[in-house]
């Protein structure tokens, strides 16, 4: 496969070369792409070495998958280009999540709607992937009436500026802010812009694509996503209401065999999932699975993942896995 990285010398774009180099992902080329002040820069991968390239000239060189990390405004002005030359188009900003006509993918779930068609293909948001991978062989079997969801976002999620800030912060100098204020010994209960309903769009990224990946309009969900001073992942308070009872061991063991995660609970030996132990991990962990004493047919849930692996890189490398295992690029 001759494959295009768009968004290359980024955060994600960083770890999507590490995750192809990883998994042995076939790259017969690998075409490197970022903004005209990369350009020219060289890249290694799996011991050759790689010009960057601009936009134009990786449209015109045609690869065969593009996995694109460089923002909504530069995806919806490139993909539909890259798709037009004949390249598919995996993309892991939010301009095509929402789209009726695009396909939204976490590969374990709905992987098999993909086809030959399908040229640009949307990647969710992070806090969407971990939440829904543990929640959909749960809805499958329980269904899921409604979801209230607390997350504690990495920083990495905004990206290098905001990684920066905190070291700032931790070395008592001024520089750029990521965030209008401290991160630094602080929570901010905001991530991403405020839309007009009092939410942010980090918040309503979690109900609409929730709906969209598991295929259930029905599914109520309601979020408040607050950002932290961490690196290492996004860790989530899942409280989910189902229309059937279940069985707390019968939860544990579904988990336990869904593909991507992972069960950590044992509160005898304080097992739990953390973002320090998720760093750099593809799988979602999950654990402080208990039943909400307050209503039935109530679980409470405690899920974490690396957002930069599973929640981007990881997630995109597996839909173009699944293309070239299908045949369908
Ligand atoms: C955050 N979830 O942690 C965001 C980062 O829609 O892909 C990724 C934004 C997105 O702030």
């Amino acid at each position: 496969m001759r494959v295009a990285v768009v968004g290359a010398t980024g955060m994600v774009g960083e770890v999507m070369l590490k995750v192809l180099k990883e998994r042995n992902f076939p790259v017969t080329e690998l075409i490197p792409v970022a903004s005209e002040k990369s350009v020219g820069k060289e890249i290694e991968f799996n011991g050759q070495h790689y010009k960057v390239v601009g936009m134009q000239t990786a449209v015109d060189m045609k690869a065969d998958i593009a996995l694109f990390s460089a923002g909504g405004d530069t995806s919806r002005e490139w993909a539909p280009k890259f798709a037009a030359a004949g390249t598919t188009v995996i993309d892991n900003s939010s301009a095509w999540r929402m789209d009726p006509t695009k396909k939204l993918v976490v590969p374990e779930i709905n992987a098999h709607l993909l086809t030959k068609e399908d040229k640009i293909i949307a990647n969710p948001n992070c806090s969407t992937i971990q939440m829904v991978l543990v929640l959909a062989p749960l809805h499958a079997k329980y269904n899921i009436k409604r979801i209230i969801v607390s997350t504690y976002q990495s920083i990495t999620g905004t990206g290098v500026k905001a990684v920066q800030q905190l070291e700032n912060e931790y070395a008592g100098v001024n520089g750029e802010m990521a965030y209008k204020y401290a991160i630094h010994r602080n929570a901010i209960p905001q991530c991403d812009i405020f839309e007009d309903n009092g939410y942010t769009k980090e918040e309503m990224k979690l109900v609409r694509e929730t709906r969209k990946i598991i295929g259930d309009d029905n599914i109520n969900v309601t979020a408040t996503a607050v950002r932290v001073p961490i690196v290492g992942g996004h860790s989530e308070a899942v409280n989910v209401e189902f229309t059937n009872d279940f069985d707390v061991s019968e939860v544990r063991s579904i988990l336990h065999n869904t593909s991507g995660v992972v069960v950590q609970d044992n509160t005898d030996t304080y097992t739990y999932p953390m973002p320090k132990f998720a760093q750099g991990k593809d799988e979602v962990f999950v654990g402080r699975i208990r039943r909400d004493e307050s209503q039935p047919n109530t679980l409470n849930m405690w899920i974490v993942a690396d957002n930069l692996r599973k929640g981007a890189a990881t997630n995109t490398v597996q839909i173009a896995e699944y293309l070239v295992k299908n045949n369908l690029v």
